[in-house]
């Protein structure tokens, strides 16, 4: 299981699979004070810090909704919690891989380049439309942190991975009904702001 394989949530497991790291489990452990096996949204934030990178209460809420299980309440067991730490590494191979100036940072181009890679040609118009959310409104040129770059290439990639379950020849269009399109954007609206 993995995010990259399309499939973000577990069998619903309630034991860390096999191969787990030891930090992993500690992290989780940790924070898992009450020993009830899940773990929220404030504990989850808690859990990162330690191990991965100070992450916003959005992108927190965000790997919250890809991840729990839907049978559960909004909240993580082992299974989806090492999901998403495997998932965050390889986020954060890519974030150094495509940060070619080394500057600790992604910028447009690097986004673009990045997403690129990994299989999501995005629209210029449709990155440039994500990006404003994270400029400081000066004009500046977007550097994205790797809090916000784990936003948009969630968003980009759980977005595009909907997409191509209604397109599963990849076309580059799909005939959705309305119902379908607004169950597929609402979640990531209400998750994202
Ligand atoms: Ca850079």
């Amino acid at each position: 299981m993995s995010c990259w394989n399309g499939r973000y949530q577990s069998d619903g497991n309630s034991s860390f699979p096999a191969g787990t790291t030891q930090h992993v489990i500690g992290s989780f452990q940790m924070v898992d004070r009450d020993r009830s096996g899940f773990i929220d949204e404030r504990e989850l934030h808690q859990a990162l810090s330690s191990g991965f990178h100070h992450f916003s209460l959005t992108t927190i809420r965000l790997l919250i909704f890809l991840f729990h299980n839907p049978n559960q309440p909004l909240s993580l067991g082992p299974n989806e919690f090492a999901a998403l730490c495997s998932c965050l590494a390889h986020w954060r191979g890519i974030f150094e891989r495509y940060d070619k100036d080394r500057s600790g940072k992604i910028d447009p181009l690097e986004l673009r380049d990045a997403l690129y890679g990994i299989g999501y040609a995005i629209p210029a118009s449709a990155l440039q439309l994500l990006l404003s959310k994270y400029g400081d409104g000066s004009g500046r040129r977007v550097e994205l942190g790797f809090d916000s770059f784990v936003q948009c290439g969630v968003i980009i990639k759980g977005l595009t991975d909907k997409f191509k379950e209604k397109d599963k020849r990849y076309t580059g269009s799909a005939t959705l009904s309305y119902d379908a399109f607004m169950t597929m954007v609402l979640p990531f609206l209400v998750s994202y702001d």
